[in-house]
């Protein structure tokens, strides 16, 4: 294959059959009902819940206020330990509660949080832990249910990433007290602009639609100090479309992680990922992140990535540089955080094309671009 002349980007969003999703406009037109838990949300939740067979799903209009309402919800005070190496989302949504982040270093083998490095981080401040389930490779989550029950912890897991990762048959995202998605276009699953709290407490369902509506618990009460984060119907109509497509979704996914596979494995200086492997755990095939180590690959991260995209026309993304501790924002945090392994992925990691549609012709294209780096 050629230079294409439309860059290939590091994902795309799925979009389902044009004509099944305007059939849920027209409902939408009939009923004259846009947003504010419409029969559509209703729908899309019940179905969520049947899919992922759990009990409490309460839906979002993001993943981001998904993070605060679980926080607010559960009364988080203090500092809340998680990692560095995430989404700007996961750490802002401790700080912009007025709590304090307190970030924990990873493991190199999957980059999740480092379950032996969180008991020196507690303190008699600290109310929770959010360990991310990142590229939704699996957290150690019984030796952090172990930690968080010790000490009186809760655990809201981020698992934005983790759509359609299941565990010994259950979803990842029934651990922990809760746990979050993120439906963003460009997820596996999507709704435009989505996400969800999963959660074991069925008391916390009245919780979380209150805080998502303003704290509004009845046109007579307020309960809490909410904002808006109320998924639209037109969200949910395409959630609806794009759930009966999951599976196939991440079949195709796997077709294309097993053909980098083919190109990519046991070449120096590049570490692939292999949650796949795992006992118990069916993967989702959401990310393509592989790791550059410099000296034997020959090229830094920084160097291959500029390559791809400019002589290449391939833009891979740098999921995720900078880390939590090199954020303008979180600088005065840095200086006591102790996080080796989260600046050596963040320097060295690079998240590849991966979405539906892209072509096994594409993903040897982009793997030849890459091997003629090798040197
Ligand atoms: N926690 C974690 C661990 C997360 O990763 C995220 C979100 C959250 C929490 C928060 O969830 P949300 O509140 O977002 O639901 C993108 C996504 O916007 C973001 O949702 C996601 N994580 C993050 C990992 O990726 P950016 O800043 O990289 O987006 P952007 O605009 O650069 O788009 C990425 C690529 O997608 C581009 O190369 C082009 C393509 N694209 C994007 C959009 C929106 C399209 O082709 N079409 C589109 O409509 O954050």
């Amino acid at each position: 294959m050629n230079r294409p002349k439309q860059p290939i980007m590091v994902t795309k969003p799925f979009l389902p059959q044009k004509e099944i999703f305007m059939k849920y406009v027209d409902e939408i037109w009939e009923r004259d009902w846009l947003t504010n838990q419409g029969p559509l949300h209703h729908r899309l939740e019940d179905a969520l819940k049947h899919y992922l067979q759990v009990e409490n799903l309460t839906l979002t209009v993001n993943g981001h206020l998904a993070l605060e309402i679980a926080i607010r919800g559960l009364g988080l005070t203090g500092e809340v330990i998680t990692t560095p190496f995430t989404f700007a989302s996961t750490i802002h949504s401790i700080a912009i509660c007025g709590l304090k982040p307190v970030f924990c270093d990873i493991k190199p083998d999957d980059l999740t949080m480092d379950e032996e490095q969180i008991e020196k981080l507690i303190t008699e401040k600290t109310s929770a832990i959010m360990p991310v389930h990142v590229y939704g490779h699996p957290c150690n989550t019984e030796r952090i249910a172990q930690i968080a029950q010790r000490h009186g912890l809760k655990v809201i897991y981020d698992a934005a990433h983790t759509f359609g990762v299941r565990k010994d048959g259950k979803v990842l995202a029934q651990q922990g007290d809760v746990s979050i998605y993120s439906f963003h276009a460009t997820k596996l699953f999507h709704t435009i602009e989505g996400g969800a709290l999963v959660y074991q407490d069925s008391a916390l369902k009245q919780v979380f639609d209150d805080y998502k509506n303003f704290g509004i618990h009845d046109e007579e009460h307020v309960a809490y100090v909410g904002g808006n984060a109320k998924m639209n119907e037109f969200q949910a109509a395409m959630g609806l479309c794009n759930l009966s497509h999951i599976e196939e979704l991440v079949s195709q996914r796997r077709e294309i992680t097993l053909r980098y596979r083919e190109h990519l494995e046991g070449v120096p200086g590049l570490r692939l990922f292999y949650p796949d492997k795992e006992p118990g755990i069916a993967y989702n095939y959401a990310y393509m992140p592989i790791l550059i180590d410099r000296e034997a690959f020959g090229l830094s991260r920084d160097e291959l990535h500029a390559v791809l995209k400019k002589k290449d026309n391939i833009v891979a993304r740098k999921y995720f540089y900078p880390i939590g501790t090199e954020y303008d924002c979180y600088r005065e945090l840095k200086d006591k955080s102790r996080v080796h392994v989260a600046e050596a992925a963040g320097r060295d990691v690079l998240a590849l094309p991966i979405y539906n549609g892209l072509s096994l012709e594409e993903v040897d294209y982009i793997c030849e671009c890459i091997l003629a780096q090798h040197r």
